[in-house]
This record gives structure tokens, sequence and C-alpha cells, in this order.
């Protein structure tokens, strides 16, 4: 039989599991089993069917979103340069990394703009057209960002921790690195599962170059934008980054002008979420009356200490709610998969899900529209036809 890795190692490309950071070389992506949005950059999300299937996200169905093609970075050049109000700067080689402590986490990232597209009913929203599978959950193993800026000392006035891409993204005439910036607090948690990493594997192999190959951030809890890929510079400072990314995209805002930007500030955490994955809109909404099986997933709000509470089903426009099982651990910082089975009648017009977490957080009937699309967590509704 003829194995996948079979035919990487023919192609000439090399698999790793776990492996050191330096002995990596650039891993040949697994082929992506994704809907593309774009490909240059890449842009994707896995099928709903495919993203339900296992609770830890197998690469090739892990969403992609990039501003701007792959950087092509040689793992023997590479640099981490840690700059800014510490006491003791530095550039920081793929080898010098090792002799940090090996930290591993399993983490949920998502897009801001994941469900973006259903904010079109309202107004339209500008940006990737995502449905509701820009989101993922994997095992990320790397160094602690707190440990690497403990060993840089920080200043007294260090207040945000701003990270820089080495890709190229057009932008306004010239070129910018993609830049993410999260709060000192945030950064400086050095174990467990809220600690922000600098990480170098998924899933148990090297970074593809998709997910940002040699090394990016993970930041659990926080929206996919502040985990930054293809990571070249990390600066601390007493304000967050004025780099695009955080100083004007990422934000909740009603019109796309410098009053709004300035009025309003960079996202963090994402909110809890949830939606239907089967059915799905791509596939069976045509029903027949009867009993059906629900599954989908639900991720609660990236607050410390905040698990989900409940998630509830409805095909009944809401007048009942069904309480659904979940699968999966119950981890502050990851998705849980749920299945339910809810009894579809000839009144029922959609599918509901709605879920409830620990803190008194809850997925509101409807999200009031903003002009970039982020943050979508109204209930899921998914229209269907009874016949
Ligand atoms: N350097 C860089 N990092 C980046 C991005 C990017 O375009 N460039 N996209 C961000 C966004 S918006 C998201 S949602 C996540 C997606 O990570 P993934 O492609 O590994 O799923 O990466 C983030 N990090
Ligand atoms: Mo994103």
């Amino acid at each position: 039989m003829i194995t996948r890795r079979d035919m990487l190692l023919a192609s000439g490309g090399i698999m790793i599991a776990g492996g050191t950071l330096t002995s990596s070389t650039a891993v040949a992506d697994e082929a992506k089993e994704l809907f593309f949005h774009s490909t240059t950059p890449n842009n994707a999300e896995p099928k709903l069917d495919d993203l339900v299937k296992s609770w830890i996200t197998p690469t090739k169905h892990f969403y992609v979103r990039s501003h701007a093609p792959n950087p092509v970075i040689d793992p023997k050049d590479f640099q981490l340069k840690v700059e800014g109000m510490v006491n003791r700067p530095s550039s920081l080689s793929l080898k010098s990394l090792e002799r940090f402590k090996t930290r591993s986490t399993t983490a949920t990232l998502t897009c801001a703009g994941n469900r973006r597209s259903e904010y079109n009913a309202e107004g339209k929203v500008g940006g990737v057209q995502w449905q509701s599978g820009a989101i993922g959950n994997a095992t990320w193993q790397g160094v602690a960002l707190a440990d690497v800026l403990k060993e840089a000392e920080l200043t007294p006035d260090a207040k945000h921790v701003w990270f820089e891409g080495l890709d190229e993204i057009e932008k306004g005439g010239g070129i910018i690195p993609f830049g993410g910036s999260i709060p000192i607090a945030k950064a400086m948690i050095a174990s467990g599962a809220g600690a922000p990493l600098l990480a170098n594997s998924m899933n148990g192999a090297a970074l593809t170059p998709d997910h940002g190959f040699p090394l990016r951030t993970l930041v659990p809890g926080y929206i996919g934008a502040r985990s930054v890929k293809w990571l070249g510079r990390i600066v601390v400072s007493d304000r967050p980054s004025p780099n695009h990314y955080v100083a004007t995209a990422y934000k909740i805002v009603k019109k796309t002008d410098p009053i709004d930007w300035t009025e309003s500030g960079p996202i963090y955490r994402y909110p809890i979420n949830a939606a239907i994955c089967t059915p799905n809109a791509n596939t069976n909404t045509k029903l027949s009356t009867g009993e059906i099986d629900l599954s989908g997933y639900v991720l609660p709000t990236g607050r410390p200490g905040s698990t989900v509470k409940k998630v509830l089903v409805s095909a009944d426009q809401g007048k009942r709610w069904t309480e659904a099982t979940m699968v999966g651990k119950d981890n502050e910082f990851c998705w849980q998969l749920w299945n339910a089975k809810v009894k579809v009648t000839a009144g029922t017009k959609r599918l509901i899900v709605r879920a409830l977490d620990t803190s008194g957080g809850f997925m509101p009937y409807r999200v009031p529209w903003n002009a970039k699309g982020y943050l979508q967590n109204s209930w899921y509704q998914l229209p269907v036809q009874v016949n």
C-alpha cells in the first residue's frame, strides 16, 4: 500500500514527527482537504462534516487564513528578534530556543471572521466570506513566550507585547508584515492551558508552511489574528502595536473610518460560539419528519475559569430546547463536539443551536452587525426544508 508518507518521500518531501527545531526543513504541506476561498494567499476552510469527525482537527482539515503568500524561510538562517522594553534584547536562532523548557498545549484557534458570511443578510461585509469552518483544535508544542520574556528582563513600563510576521503584505501602496499584540498579563502566563507559546509544532509534526513554519505564536483564548505565523520579531512596549492588524483591522466598528477605529480597541478574546455541522447547508437540508441526529461544535469564550455549561438545540423555532451531549475534553481553551437528537415536524423551518457558559456568557439571538464582520456568535440557524 502506498501511504501519504511514501508519496511525500517519493516527491522529495520530508515528514517530521516531533523533531527538534533545528533538524526540520520546510515540510511539504500535507494535502489539504479544504474548500479554498483563495489560493494566493491561501484562505480555506474544511467541509463541516469533516470538521466534526474528531476532537483534534487533523492538519489536513485545519483552516488556513493568510494575508500574503507563505514566506519561504530557511530554518538555518532563521532568527527571532526580542527587543523593546527589555534589559537584554536578543536575536535567537531555532537552536538557541531549545534551551527553554518544551511545553505543549491543546487549544482551539478560530478566526475573528468565522461565520462572517451570515452578516450579509443584514448588510454586505467584506473580507474572506467564511462560513463556520474557520476554527480548529490542535495540539501545539514549543516554548512559553513568558520564559523567553523573563530571560529578556522586562523593564517596569512594559505593558504589551507585539508580534511581527516575516510575511510581506501589500497594503496602501507599501509592504507591511502581519502584526499582533497582547497585554503583558496574558504574555507572562508561563504554564497551564492558557499560556501563550512560541510554537514550532502542530499535531506532532513540524509546522507546515501554511501554518507558520518554522515558528508562530499560539495564544489560547484569543482570536486567531493574535497567533502570528512566521514569527520574526517580538517587541515589548508600553502600548499596543501600531501595526495595521492591531491598530485598524480586527476591531468592532460600524463604519471603516478613522473615528470608529480610534474609538474602539483591538479585539483580544473571542466570544462563546457554536455551530451545527451535520446536517449542513452544503449537504442535506431537505429533511423528512421524524427524529434526526445533529452534531456540531461549541467553543467557550477564552476567559480563564469559564467553560461550556449547556448546548441547546431546537427544531421548532425556539419553543422547545433539547440539551446536547458533549464529546471531548471540557477545557477552557478548547472546543467540544456535541450530539443531539431533535424531532423534525412539518412546522420545522430551521434547526437552531445556542450555548451558555459557566460565567454567565451566552450566544445572543442576534449579535449587532459590524462593518468588518467579526465575532459572529448569534444563535446558529440552519434553514431546512421538510417534505
Ligand atoms: N504572519 C501572519 N500571521 C497570521 C496571519 C497572517 O496573515 N500572517 N493570519 C492570522 C489570522 S487572521 C488567523 S485567523 C490565524 C490563522 O491561522 P492558521 O492559518 O494556522 O489557521 O493566523 C493569524 N496569523
Ligand atoms: Mo483571522
